[in-house]
């Protein structure tokens, strides 16, 4: 009997399939969170084993069980032990250990690309054009490549992923991979991924309204209350609003904060560090403790949200020649125009600040004031009321 342990995401659940494929029903798969792993370990090495082949794909067991493990297999047990993750490294110190960051050529490895070249190098699977794009999906998602390369299908097999259980994941996937013809999504899937697209979007733009801006530490961030689509918000607010150095998005009822940024001079695992979580460089996380709720929801807690710049402008556009105009709540008003290779800043007609780059000179004024790009209206006014000062003061 082969015995699969693996990850409960889209890349563990990948080499699930995989091993359907492969061995039929003579394999019992499992899938597991990250803590879950160690316990379905203990259970196995509790009973006599010594005949299954275990193996075990993109997570790995604490010191305990690895050296349990050692000797299970020292007696002649059967373990293998695929992953990718830096963190499991030393397992390659194991004959039955396999860990691969990165392919040779640069590409990033994930579990079910490595698990999938593993059950062909045994003779276990076939290749196939429709395995060979399902597995190389899973492996843009599992590695973020898919941003990089821009590969939406890849974020839509993660959503399908996560609309429907497990289960009827595994099923659909399965049958469609018997078929060894190109790979892709049903009507009835597509159409609910559609569907999901727009959810996200409008939940989105109302998150957006809802963003507060405010300092913590060095850092200007942003703030905001979700409970779903923790990534796709991080990395859209993140876009939208670039002056904002990192997005954390805040969870009450699960106690939760996660912490996204698109910038590279920001690394959100330090700040999850502060507060006992952690995660990676964009994308981290940690529980609500007590500094941390005083920190980005009470304190912040009587701040208005961030507005949002006027989008339907023709005149009033940012880095235009002729001038862009923000307003602040305080209607203070900011005026960033070019003359000569420099961008300056006005605030209520006298000069501020000068920057080499609009982006620079708007970053400014979005963070130090929170202003906003007004409407055209207010800024043709602006215009024609400056003009006839000026006029005036001849
Ligand atoms: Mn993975």
């Amino acid at each position: 009997m082969y015995r699969l342990y693996t990850h409960n995401d889209l890349d563990g659940v990948g080499c699930g399939i995989l091993a359907r494929l492969a061995f039929g029903t003579d394999v019992d798969i499992r899938y597991n969170s990250v803590q879950g792993l160690d316990f379905q370990i203990e259970r196995f090495l509790e009973k006599d084993r010594s005949d299954d082949v275990l193996l075990i794909t993109d997570l790995s067991v604490h010191s305990e069980n690895e050296k349990r493990l050692d000797e299970f297999v020292k007696k002649g047990g059967n373990v293998t032990l695929l992953d990718h993750h830096k963190t499991a490294l030393h397992f390659n110190e194991y004959k039955w250990g396999s860990v691969t960051v990165e392919y040779e050529d640069g590409r990033l490895a994930a579990a079910t690309s490595l698990f999938y070249e593993y059950l062909m190098e045994h003779g276990w699977l076939d290749r196939s054009s429709s395995l060979d794009e399902f597995v190389e999906l899973v492996r843009l998602w599992d590695t973020w490549e898919w941003e990089k390369h821009d590969v939406l299908k890849a974020k839509r097999l993660n959503d399908l992923f996560f609309m429907i259980s497990i289960d009827e994941f595994e099923e659909r996937m399965f049958n469609r991979l018997k078929e060894p013809d190109i790979f892709s999504f049903d009507d009835f899937e597509e159409k609910i991924l559609d569907m999901e697209e727009t959810k996200i979007e409008r939940y989105i733009r109302r998150k957006r309204r809802e963003l507060v801006q405010t300092f913590i530490g060095n850092y200007c961030v942003g703030i905001v209350h979700a409970e779903s689509y923790h990534s796709e918000l991080g990395n859209e607010l993140g876009k939208d609003s670039p002056h904002l150095d990192y997005i954390a998005i805040l969870n009450v009822g699960s106690k939760k904060i996660s912490f996204r940024t698109i910038h590279d001079h920001v690394d959100v695992s330090e700040i999850a560090g502060q507060f006992g979580g952690g995660g990676h460089a964009k994308a981290s996380g940690c529980s609500l403790i007590e500094e941390a709720y005083k920190l980005f929801i009470a304190e912040p807690f009587p701040l208005d949200s961030l507005r949002v710049d006027a989008f339907k402008n023709q005149h009033n556009l940012k880095a235009s020649k002729s001038g862009s105009l923000y307003v602040d709540r305080d209607e203070n008003r900011y005026f960033i125009y070019p003359s000569s290779e420099k961008w300056i800043i006005e605030k209520n007609q006298s000069e501020e600040a000068s920057f080499s780059s609009f982006e620079e000179a708007e970053r400014h004024i979005k963070r130090n004031h929170s202003a906003w790009l007004v409407r055209d209206d207010l800024f043709v006014r602006y215009l024609s009321d400056h003009i006839l000062n000026e006029k005036r003061l001849k």
